[in-house]
């Protein structure tokens, strides 16, 4: 009998998701370069469905029922371009290849470009929910055709994580959409690690709390709007024990973030786009700055802190307000992720339900959350202008920015460096001025550069002769 689907890259990811695939119940072809992967995999797992372990790709391919199903599940990059010129030559018109890969979703256009023109489906799909995702319902976000997802659809929303009954997965656009909206996952994902981090080290820093203190307080969050998986694991990261030193887990940790670049990408990309993503930007920088540390050991040395400690009155109301700036700068750094969802929406013709988006990551992927319903809800009748202007956000920010305030405020006075916190309430002050000094920098960019300027006044570009008699003329 042919395999429904076939497998190829079975390390961590691909492993378990034809795990994912068997258990239920399909049907699944697996293959990997190096072919002990492939028998580890039958040894350990072969009862948990129907596999179909093969050698060569040739044997792979021909293991496959028509419409062929091949899901990619290779280091991203080089070795993806690898497979798939191999896999290429080997198909039939109508067969479908989908990268589940960490791709860039520029690879994932011109890789489906490539395959059209042969009369393949290339399907890009992001995958989040990392290694117990994949084998227990990972959150699937497939771009690629609207026929390729007739088959695929199915099959990945039977595999997918299931919240109130609704998968998590849906067919997110052509091309590349499915890939760029796994990467803004990845950057929201940045962003919300980073404000996590800023509310625990306020806490500890500014309150003096203890881990174990901040386990309970994040475990406590986690049971009102902030109710998330990230906010669940800082609970537990900050509840553990080093069993050597006897000490709190995260004092032994070194305190230098890595990143393997999705969050990069994001910020690049969105420049491009011109959507200011700030929250996604600076949990990027900070993971930087915290990976540099001759600089931070010359700055330690130089430059000093405030001259006196800043005291908290009133230690439950700083907490309550800590929470309220968590949140508030959160929903910042997702209205800017669906802002930029929206503008590459617009750019590539993806037609992005955003909606549908919270939907998907609801479940199985790291920024799982109970207020993504809301977002949900956000997008259900129309686009609002902004994430922050719909009525639930609206609200919930109007009432908690004075305790935003009170937060930015103290951590400036108290040298505690919250740039995500500052930065989302710097974005949200701009976005409701009534007037930017923006009119200002077109005012030194006529001077300097005659770029010109528009007027509140009337229509027209114009240009003030600021060498001679700074009369205006029109630009
Ligand atoms: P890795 O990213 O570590 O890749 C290992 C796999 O790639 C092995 O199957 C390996 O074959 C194969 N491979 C390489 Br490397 N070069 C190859 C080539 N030139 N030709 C053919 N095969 C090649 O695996 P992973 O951690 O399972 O991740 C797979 C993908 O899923 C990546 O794109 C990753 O970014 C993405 N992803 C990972 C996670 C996660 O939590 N790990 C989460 C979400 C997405 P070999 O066995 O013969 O060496």
């Amino acid at each position: 009998d042919l395999a429904q689907i076939g497998v190829s890259g079975l390390a961590v990811m691909g492993r378990n998701l034809a795990r994912n695939l068997a258990r239920n119940g399909f049907s699944v072809a697996l293959h990997n370069r190096t072919s002990a992967r492939t028998k580890s995999l039958v040894a350990e797992h072969g009862d948990e469905g129907t596999f179909v372990p093969t050698e060569t790709l040739e044997e792979f391919v021909a293991a496959l029922e028509r419409p062929r199903r091949v899901v990619v599940m290779v280091k991203a990059g080089a070795p993806t371009d690898a497979v798939i010129d191999e896999l290429v030559p080997l198909l039939d018109e109508g067969d479908i290849v989908i990268d589940c890969g960490n791709a860039h979703f520029a690879d994932t256009r011109r890789r489906e470009a490539a395959l059209r023109e042969r009369g393949l489906h290339f399907v890009g799909a992001g995958v989040s929910g990392g290694e117990e995702g994949a084998l227990l319902g990972p959150s699937i976000m497939p771009g690629g055709s609207a026929e390729s997802y007739r088959t695929l659809g199915p099959m990945f929303e039977k595999i997918a994580a299931q919240v109130d009954g609704t998968p998590c997965c849906v067919h997110v656009g052509p091309d590349g959409a499915g890939h760029f909206v796994k990467m803004v996952h990845n950057g929201i994902e940045y962003a919300d690690m980073q404000l996590i981090a800023e509310a625990y080290d306020l806490l500890r820093d500014g309150l003096g709390a203890t881990p174990a203190e901040l386990a309970r307080i994040f475990a406590e969050w986690n049971s009102g709007d902030l109710e998330s998986f990230l906010i669940e694991i800082t609970a537990e990261v900050l509840g553990h024990t080093d069993a050597a030193s006897g000490s709190a887990f995260v004092d032994v940790v070194l305190d230098q973030a890595e990143q393997k670049g999705t969050g990069r990408w994001t910020v690049q990309t969105a420049l491009d786009l011109g959507v200011p993503v700030t929250g996604i930007a600076e949990a990027t920088f900070a993971r930087a700055l915290s990976a540099h540390p001759e600089q931070r050991e010359a700055a330690r040395a130089a430059l000093p802190g405030p001259s006196a400690a800043v005291p908290v009155e009133d230690r439950d109301a700083f907490v309550d307000d800590v929470r309220k700036a968590l949140y508030a700068s959160k929903v910042v750094a997702y209205a800017q992720g669906y802002d930029q969802m929206a503008a590459a929406s617009a750019e590539y013709g993806w037609d992005i339900d955003l909606g549908a988006m919270a939907t998907i990551w609801r479940g199985g992927c790291i920024i799982r959350a109970r207020f993504l319903d809301r977002i949900k809800d956000a997008y259900a009748t129309e686009r609002p202008a902004s994430l922050l202007v719909a009525p639930y956000f609206r609200d919930a920010v109007a009432e908690g920015q004075e305790a935003w305030r009170r937060v930015v405020a103290h951590a400036a006075r108290a040298g505690i460096p919250t740039p995500g916190f500052s930065s989302a309430l710097a974005y949200y002050d701009a976005l409701r001025a009534e007037r930017l000094p923006a009119a200002l920098i077109q005012g030194m960019r006529d001077y300097f550069g005659a770029h010109t300027y528009k007027r509140v006044d009337r229509e027209g570009a114009f240009h003030t002769l600021w060498g001679g008699d700074r009369s205006e003329v029109d630009g």
